[in-house]
């Protein structure tokens, strides 16, 4: 058994910047409302790039900003709810547009918990001490999955892609996690894939993307921030050696409460939603790629974070890992 631990990170997105007051032009909303009751004031839209373009971006940078050879990398995990298609995968697309040959690829769907779910399966792979080097990457273009008529879902959402680099090391980095999901209440939550087939009568109308905002709040506010509380208090870490809190940027106000509820200072928690809105899979990562290059986070091993996602599925899981 051996240890992982993040290398380098990278982010990525669509150069089109779309301001809520862009969208009060489209739409029946303005600029006050929408960041009064979320924090965002703009997201990125893509024209014409896919979500693996997106995520190739992400790779490439990762290769170059390391230095490491795209044939060393043993494993490529992209976390998606928006993959170019079912198959190949997003993942396979990324491994040919980095020419990783020796790298096995895939995909994990899980919505907003995606890249955490993801980051906790790739230390796994590297903790077994059978892979060395991988890359985790959590990439949307959730803008092609909105109802542009829908104004309470459409200006939530952008597009976006971020990523690490994982390696086998001798220390321990990866400190404690807590998985979770409920499918129960998948109904909250819904949407992307359309299926149809002439030899069926199941036809999904969920082309897309829906939310009970309300519900998926509520869940937020009391499992989610549950979850990380125990989590803290079990890893018996003690709050203030946490430095930063990396929670997935759905809306700031859900921020402000659940450090409320978990009593960790607002502070602690990074935000960027105002920049990108939310991103879905990549919206932990874009952040602390983003971080590092603010200098607020150093990847020298000094400091001790948690990320955490939370959403579709439902799902929600935390990881505390020394950064
Ligand atoms: C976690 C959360 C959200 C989410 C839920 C509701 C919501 C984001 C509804 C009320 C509205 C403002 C916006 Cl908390 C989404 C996900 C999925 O990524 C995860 N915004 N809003 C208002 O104030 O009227």
């Amino acid at each position: 058994m051996g240890f992982a631990k993040i290398s380098q990170v990278a982010h990525y997105a669509p150069s089109q910047v779309i301001t809520n007051d862009d969208l009060s032009t489209i739409m029946d909303t303005n600029d006050e409302w929408i960041s009064s009751r979320t924090g965002i004031k703009q997201r990125r839209i893509s024209q014409s790039e896919m979500t693996s373009d997106l995520a190739g971006q992400v790779a490439q940078q990762l290769l170059d900003k390391s230095g490491i050879g795209a044939d060393e990398i043993d494993f490529i995990i992209v976390a998606t709810i928006t993959p170019d298609s079912m198959m190949p995968s997003t993942a396979a697309r990324v491994q040919a547009k980095i020419g990783a040959k020796n790298a096995f690829v895939f995909d994990l769907s899980a919505a907003c918990s995606g890249f955490v779910f993801a980051l906790s399966t790739a230390e796994k792979f590297i903790a077994s001490g059978q892979y060395r080097k991988g890359m985790v990457i959590g990439a949307e273009t959730l803008s092609k999955t909105l109802d542009w008529s829908d104004r309470r879902t459409a200006v939530l959402f952008g597009d976006g892609a971020g990523g690490v680099l994982i390696e086998a090391t001798s220390e321990q980095h990866f400190l404690a996690e807590s998985m979770n999901a409920d499918g129960s209440r998948g109904g909250l939550s819904s949407g992307v894939v359309g299926l149809q087939s002439p030899f069926s009568d199941q036809m999904s109308d969920d082309k897309f993307l829906k939310m009970d905002g309300r519900a998926i709040f509520d869940f937020t506010i009391r499992d989610v921030s549950k979850s990380i509380a125990q989590l803290i208090e079990d890893s018996k870490i003690g709050v203030e050696h946490l430095d930063y809190l990396l929670l997935h940027q759905a809306n700031s106000r859900i921020l402000d409460k659940m450090a409320k509820k978990i009593d960790i200072p607002r502070e602690k928690f990074l935000a960027n939603m105002m920049a990108y809105g939310n991103t879905s899979a990549a919206s932990i990562p874009i952040l602390l790629s983003e971080s590092v290059d603010k200098g607020i986070i150093h990847l020298d091993g000094s400091q001790t974070v948690l990320l955490a996602g939370f959403g579709g599925g439902l799902t929600w899981g935390s990881l505390i890992v020394k950064i």
